[in-house]
């Protein structure tokens, strides 16, 4: 199959699970084209099925906002003639699917019909799309797509609340090659965060606010009173300078690290012990997925899909959003008791085992193929 696919190119949940999923299919014989403003950043192999279309948006002074979707909705149009696309499949809404609706349109005046899949993803549904300002396009464009998929129930029952869609939404969850994730920690890298051998708390994101940074600056403030630990902070943000400041002012900048984004997740999550997502709301969280995947247990809130791989007192625990004294007491419970600790690792690596690549991979190639069918 031919296969394009639009994604955001950046450290987002939306864009690495893209990149991943065209990574996997390009290694099973599709030929993909990721047509995005800037290579994605796990697009960091050589894969001879793999193409790579950088949207350009020439800019003109009388542009305030040079028209992104515009150049964008053309490069597809480009691509897909000239590589002889068999689909589109566009990750968050916002402007992908609107963008593949206009492709598909003016493909149509020439004969040709291209499927078009979208994948909702979290915040294109739960905070963006559900804006005014965009929520007409994001209704319409989501309904004139060939195939919808959300990356979990919770995502999927929250865009039916949230608009009205006309069609079935088919639940995909994200997924993680739980063999790559299944690294040995080095240990030089260990001593160096860890040199008297603590326990490594570990939290990645984008820091924005949705992730509620201050609540694991305060869970970590409450574990490293009773257990020698550090804290390593993964990513940047908006939130970054405010959890710098507050660590200094509760005393534990110390034991604290911003390490800023990093590719090599699987290295880092590899000397972790204990990840922490605090959010207000996850669409699924796979972040956390990443973490059990290297067989790290996660303290995570309750919000959104992550119930559906956060296992409450298996592979983890789950608190209300903003129960940070619950949530430090798991954490010191589950940190000051080895075996414990290390029969969670366990289960937290059997639960990622169930979101395998192998086994979710396959259902967007089924999902694929069905639309192919349909179109003769
Ligand atoms: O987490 C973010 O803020 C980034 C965002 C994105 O769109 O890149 O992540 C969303 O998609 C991920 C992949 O499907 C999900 O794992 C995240 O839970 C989801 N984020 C939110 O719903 C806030």
């Amino acid at each position: 199959m031919r296969i394009g696919i639009v994604c955001y190119p950046t450290f987002g949940g939306s864009g690495v699970l893209a990149t991943e999923l065209g990574k996997a299919l390009a290694d099973k014989g599709h030929q993909v084209h990721f047509i995005t403003y800037q290579q994605p950043v796990r697009l960091n192999e050589f894969n001879a099925n793999i193409f790579y279309h950088e949207v350009r948006v020439p800019t003109y002074p009388l542009f305030d906002y040079p028209p992104y979707e515009t150049a964008l909705a053309s490069t597809m149009v480009d691509v897909i003639i000239n590589n002889q696309l068999d689909l589109l499949h566009v990750h968050y809404a916002i402007p992908h699917a609107s963008a593949a609706y206009m492709a598909k349109q003016i493909l149509l005046k020439s004969g040709k019909s291209i499927p078009v899949i979208t994948t909702l993803h979290g915040t294109d549904i739960t905070l963006v799309g559900r804006d005014k300002t965009y929520a007409p396009v994001v209704t319409f464009s989501i309904n004139e797509s060939d195939a919808i998929t959300a990356v979990s129930d919770n995502l999927r029952e929250e865009t039916y609340k949230s608009f009205k869609i006309e069609k079935e939404i088919e639940v995909i969850h994200n997924f993680v090659d739980v063999s790559r994730f299944s690294k040995k920690g080095i240990d030089a890298f260990r001593r160096v965060i860890a040199p008297n051998g603590e326990k490594i708390l570990m939290h990645a994101s984008n820091f924005r606010k949705i992730k509620r940074i201050e609540d694991i600056v305060r869970i970590f403030a409450n574990v490293v009173k009773v257990v020698p630990s550090k804290l390593l902070f993964v990513g940047d943000g908006p939130e970054r300078p405010m959890a710098e400041g507050l660590s200094r002012e509760l005393g534990i900048c110390d034991h604290i690290r911003f390490v800023g984004k990093q590719e090599q997740m699987e290295e880092i999550l590899a000397i972790a012990d204990l990840f922490l997502l605090t959010s207000e709301y996850e669409s699924f969280g796979l972040a956390a997925l990443e973490a059990m995947a290297a067989g790290v247990p996660v303290i995570s809130s309750n919000a959104g899909g992550l119930p559906e791989i956060n296992i409450h007192g298996q592979t983890g625990y789950l608190g209300a959003v903003g129960d940070v004294a619950g949530m430090s007491k798991h954490a010191i419970d589950l940190l000051s008791n080895d075996e414990k600790l290390r029969i969670f690792k366990d289960q937290a690596r059997e639960q990622a085992n169930r979101f395998d690549i192998h086994h979710i991979v396959p259902q967007y190639e089924a999902l694929y193929n069905r639309f192919l069918f349909t179109q003769g």
